[in-house]
């Protein structure tokens, strides 16, 4: 049996895709669990059995019993999904084009390329811990799981850099270099001696003399969404409403992070404006379809939450997983036909697992 064509589901109504995705969710039952990001789109978004951050999706469907984990997500999220899930249990990502122009802004070959250049300028092995943000292809997870790294995600950061300081003196931070900053910052890191490591530079752009003198090197990557933030924004929101709360993504802009009141990870933003008094008035830098949903979860508590940008920008790879490619991708599954199934090479998720496997022990 051959799959059933994406191309028939270009036609259909968003109606029509609703009422089919229903139909075969439950014709599915318990065979599919339906995982939603907090960024995805509202028309997915209302289908999903489980949300959270990708960390929180993992652990929880790992937990599961379902056979399928359909990832609304981007690509790294789902890999993770494989890699921590049982093996009897298939992870899906309903558009494989979903994938995260962060993490692309690092691949293996340049972080090898990197690692073999710091070997020249000093003793890699010995001097840096390699940690990896969780936007990241499975082999960048490998690679640190391999050289005595970890993985860390915005909510663990700092406990992260701690542990991989206790090893080796320095840190090799991939692929966002604003996480890297922030968090080296918060541990009363100077600027100056965290620098960044352009990969399309011969020795990063660096000199030998000043990659001996930094505690971090910082990837030169970055997230296209959260670089919509700036200051002016927050200064502009701020003489609107003296009393107003504002509240970032460590991904935006070290400037950002610094004039805002609270930094932290999607998980703490929700958390924090949902178990704020009522009346409270919130500027958010974040992806917008969180924030539109979170604006109108608290809205009956009379909290006003507003988006940082003036101008729209949602993270345009998640938006791929729309309500076609969910219907095509369950309607599949219930004709028993799999596909684009996630799946990392098992000497890869092995090295992977590890190094994510390093991050849980810490929290
Ligand atoms: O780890 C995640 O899910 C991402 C991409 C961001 C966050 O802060 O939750
Ligand atoms: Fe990647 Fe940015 Fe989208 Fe997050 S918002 S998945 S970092 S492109």
């Amino acid at each position: 049996m051959t799959p059933l064509p994406f191309d028939d589901y270009h036609a259909l109504s968003d109606a029509e895709c609703q009422a089919r995705i229903r139909a075969a969710r439950q014709q599915l039952g318990k065979e599919a669990v339906l995982l939603c990001h907090h960024y995805q789109r509202a028309d997915v978004y209302q289908h999903a059995d489980l949300t959270g951050d990708s960390l929180k999706l993992s652990r929880l469907a790992a937990e599961t019993d379902s056979p399928h984990i359909v990832f609304c997500g981007v690509h790294f999220m789902a890999e993770v999904a494989d890699i921590m899930s049982r093996p009897e249990q298939t992870a899906i990502l309903p558009d494989l084009a979903a994938g995260c122009s962060m993490a692309d802004m690092a691949n293996l070959a340049k972080v090898e390329r990197c690692w073999r250049e710091l070997g020249e300028a000093l003793e890699v092995e010995a001097n840096f811990t390699p940690v990896t943000y969780i936007n990241s292809a499975a082999d960048l997870k490998a690679f640190c799981g391999e050289h005595g790294g970890i993985v860390c995600t915005s909510s663990n950061a700092g406990v992260i850099a701690q542990w991989a300081f206790g090893r080796r003196p320095k840190i090799l931070f991939f692929p966002d270099q604003h996480l890297g900053r922030w968090t080296g910052h918060n541990m009363g890191i100077p600027l100056d001696e965290m620098r960044v490591w352009d990969p399309d530079l011969p020795l990063g752009g660096l000199t030998p003399n000043a990659i001996n003198q930094a505690k971090i090197l910082l990837w030169k990557g970055h997230c296209s969404v959260h670089q919509m933030f700036n200051k002016r924004q927050i200064d502009a929101f701020r003489a609107r409403h003296p009393d107003g709360i504002v509240i970032a993504h460590p991904e935006c802009s070290f400037e950002v992070c610094a004039a805002s009141d609270h930094v932290g990870s999607t998980e703490l933003i929700v958390k924090t404006i949902k178990e704020a008094p009522a009346g409270t008035r919130w500027l958010v830098g974040t992806e917008l379809n969180l924030v539109e949903r979170l604006a109108r979860e608290v809205a009956p508590q009379g909290k006003t939450v507003q988006f940082m940008s003036d101008i729209i920008c949602m993270c345009s790879t998640m938006q791929r997983i729309d309500p076609r490619h969910l219907a095509w991708t369950l309607e599949n599954l219930a004709a028993g036909q799999l596909v684009n199934p996630i799946i990392v090479p098992p000497h890869e998720a092995k090295l992977a697992k590890l190094a994510l496997e390093r991050m849980l022990a810490l929290r």
